[in-house]
């Protein structure tokens, strides 16, 4: 039976058909080519046997967008070790979660993050091994006496001789999902499903090439960036450029005009802002832009429509998700319908049922539930939970959708109360608990609502403490940004006198939500 394990087919496969010279991955500081993206995995592997981390194990991957996120990734894959990217604007408490939850017997992280995140690695019980990647600018003798850097862990390392040999059905790495209520949950992921995207999305509605360069704004810890900038160009031997800041209308400009990429991938916020820059050049300064695509989030399509006439490419509109690893439902190039998410990416099946089930007819809103060959296995010790969202061959996605006369599916909103703001999930629950935090806040509910641009951004309704006349709202905001996240702070304050709540103290958002309509 053929190997299933993802390395060979994503890299060693280039390198043994002679394109190991060609180049891989490009950050600000370096480059790397597949050949030498083989070798430094292998040394990565090896060296994770060497510490005694056995297959099946988890490694936590704590990294901003640089090269050395591909040697870390796939060289754990090569050795059967399950990585973990984890979003690297989670705050030290919630990173401290996962380490645990997903029992990291290793973390690789990046040495500008470890100042900051050093309390939530000294909780993480199972940590055997701490390496920490991208030196420029800290030296060692900075790091805790735990930590091992990178280049001295690769440099001692024999190299693995072989993948380890997997069906294609194993787990290959986790991804973190955050859902309405309760902790984020680890998403299995296999080792075919990374080929299943590549064949389906990448390959018949991209039509990436091997001569494409692509850029991603969105992080490789972030499903959609790690199909888009790790291995959908890794499945035809093309090039990512890879930027470890935040992605900024300057920054993701620079990159534009530096490295000229062919394929650029945002979400809705990005483009809307970049929008809002004055002279936005065409091909974003590209000349060799041939296609942006945006998920995360809908694209409202007035964006979508400017974006073309400014930029002179279309953007192609999908959604995917964390547990369907990418995206299942995309516009096509040449025939985009702005204010739709598409049709069926080839491969994968939609219903839209009611709440009995029962499959409904086009032009009505019901959830929107998806099949195809990407799905995860489950949530990691969660089957209450796996069950609901993976019915069968169906995966219900939590999103309700219709189906319009012409065939193209439109986004309605989500089930519950979670929204998106740039494309990460923010749930009220958590924004609440940040504002509650606050020594002048008694009561908070939190929504949705649109800005101007109509993109979705967290608004607070507080009741404030006994005595408390007035708050110092831009304080609240920044106490929110420090304790949730620093995009899940609210852009409007509203002081009100109490909240909507049912019999049970349960607050009743959908009327808040009704208000700012
Ligand atoms: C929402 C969209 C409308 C929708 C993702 C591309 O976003 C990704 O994964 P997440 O697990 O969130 C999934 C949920 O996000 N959503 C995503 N894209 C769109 N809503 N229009 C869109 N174009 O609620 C979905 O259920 O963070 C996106 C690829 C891989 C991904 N994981």
């Amino acid at each position: 039976m053929e190997d299933g394990n993802a390395v060979r087919w994503f890299l060693d496969r280039h390198v043994a058909a002679g394109r190991g010279g060609r180049t891989a991955f490009t950050d600000p500081a370096r480059s790397l080519t597949y050949a030498a993206l083989a070798e430094a995995s292998a040394r990565f592997a090896g060296g994770l046997a060497a510490a005694g981390i056995g297959r099946e194990r988890r490694m936590a991957m704590l990294m901003l967008d640089t090269v050395d996120f591909p040697v870390a990734f796939w060289g754990a894959i090569r050795a059967g070790v399950v990585p973990v990217p984890v979003n690297t604007l989670l705050t030290p408490e919630q990173v401290a979660y996962v380490l645990n939850d997903s029992r990291a017997e290793v973390v690789v992280v990046s040495a500008p993050l470890l100042a900051s995140l050093a309390p939530a690695i000294q909780q993480a019980k199972a940590l055997r091994l701490v390496l920490v990647a991208g030196l420029d600018g800290a030296s060692p003798a900075m790091f805790p006496a735990y930590a091992t850097a990178l280049p001295s862990f690769l440099a001692a390392a024999q190299p693995a001789p072989e993948p380890v040999a997997a069906s294609p059905d194993e787990v290959a790495f986790w991804l973190y999902s955050s859902g309405s209520t309760g902790a984020p949950k680890g998403t299995k992921h296999l080792h075919g499903s990374l080929r299943a995207t590549a064949d389906t999305y990448a390959v018949q509605v991209l039509g990436i090439r091997e001569d494409d360069l692509v850029f991603s704004a969105a992080k490789l810890f972030f499903a959609y960036g790690l199909g888009n900038a790790l291995t959908f160009p890794m499945a035809v031997g093309a090039q990512s450029v890879l930027l470890p800041d935040r992605p900024t209308p300057d920054s993701v400009g620079a990159v534009m005009r530096t490295h000229q990429p062919s394929i650029f991938c945002g979400v809705p916020t990005l483009f809307a802002a970049m929008l809002a820059q004055p002279g936005l050049a065409r091909g974003i300064g590209s000349a060799r832009l041939r296609c942006c695509i945006s998920a995360g989030e809908a694209l409202p399509d007035h964006v979508g429509k400017r974006w073309e006439d400014v930029v002179g490419s279309e953007i192609l509109d999908g959604i995917g998700s964390t547990e369907m690893l990418h995206i299942f439902i995309s516009n096509r190039p040449g025939q985009v319908r702005y204010g739709s998410s598409g049709v069926a990416v080839p491969g994968y099946a939609l219903r839209i049922i009611d709440d009995a089930g029962a499959d409904l007819p086009d032009g009505e809103i019901g959830e929107l539930l998806v099949q195809g060959p990407s799905a995860a296995e489950g949530y990691w010790n969660q089957r209450d939970k796996t069950r609901r969202t993976f019915r069968g061959e169906w995966v219900a996605t939590g999103d309700k959708y219709l189906r319009d006369a012409e065939g193209y599916y439109r986004y309605q909103g989500r089930a519950d109360d979670m929204f998106k703001v740039s494309g990460i999930w923010v749930s009220p629950f958590e924004v609440e608990t940040a504002l509650l935090s606050h020594p002048s806040v008694q009561e908070a509910a939190v929504v949705g609502r649109q800005d101007e641009d109509g993109l979705v951004k967290p608004m607070a309704f507080v009741v404030l403490k006994p005595g408390v006349a007035e708050a110092d709202y831009e304080a609240l905001k920044e106490h929110v940004k420090a304790a949730a996240g620093p995009w899940k702070y609210p852009r409007w304050v509203s002081a009100v006198e109490d909240l909507p709540k049912t019999a049970t103290g349960k607050i009743q958002r959908f009327k808040l939500r009704s208000q700012v309509e």
